[in-house]
């Protein structure tokens, strides 16, 4: 059955490596579904919109994603590239690593990423907005990067009532 595991939290070292390439002769294991079951436990459990192996203190290169939208179902990508990146624009963003954290990150618009699928098969996703946000932020723990390392204005997320100001005061 798959469990929730505890996600690690920056100033652990694990979140600061690059994380190695999954040979894909190990995909088929058990203990590697059952990995990729218990990273989408942990992901629904928190809530989030994606999860990189980092973050449950597996160094491997390979994050899965449920942005909750019907042109993008729930996905895990092995050894992923992002391939494509369209305009950039300054988005807002938080971490399961940084909790109770957001801020305003600069991301491409418009993402690609190809890589392999949880039974090894090549696939190739592409999508904007909030897809792409979440390749791009996933791909980053992959590489040992939070979005706090070049986000500005990071700041407790804002209560509903600070939301509304936030939207109203251009700041
Ligand atoms: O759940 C998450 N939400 C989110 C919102 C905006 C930009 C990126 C994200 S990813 C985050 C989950 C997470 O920390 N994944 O690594
Ligand atoms: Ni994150």
């Amino acid at each position: 059955m798959p469990y929730v595991r505890p996600i690690l939290q920056d100033g652990h070292p694990t979140l600061r490596k690059i994380a190695k390439r999954v040979d894909p002769r190990e995909i088929p294991d058990p203990l590697f579904q059952q990995l990729i079951d218990d990273m989408f436990a942990t992901m629904y459990a928190a809530p989030g919109v994606g999860l990189a192996a980092p973050q449950v203190n597996v160094s491997k290169r390979f994050f899965v994603m449920d942005i909750n939208d019907e042109e993008h179902p729930p996905a895990v990508v092995i050894n992923p590239k992002l391939e494509d990146a369209g305009e950039e624009i300054e988005l807002r963003e938080g971490c399961l690593s940084v909790v109770g954290m957001v801020g305003e990150i600069v991301r491409y618009q418009k993402a690609a990423v190809s890589g392999l699928d949880r039974h090894g098969k090549k696939i190739r996703l592409e999508g904007e907005g909030l897809f792409a946000q979440c390749v791009q932020h996933e791909i980053d723990h992959l590489d040992g990067k939070l979005y706090v390392d070049r986000a500005k204005n990071v700041r407790p997320v804002p209560t509903e009532e600070e939301e509304q100001e936030e939207s109203t005061v251009s700041s």
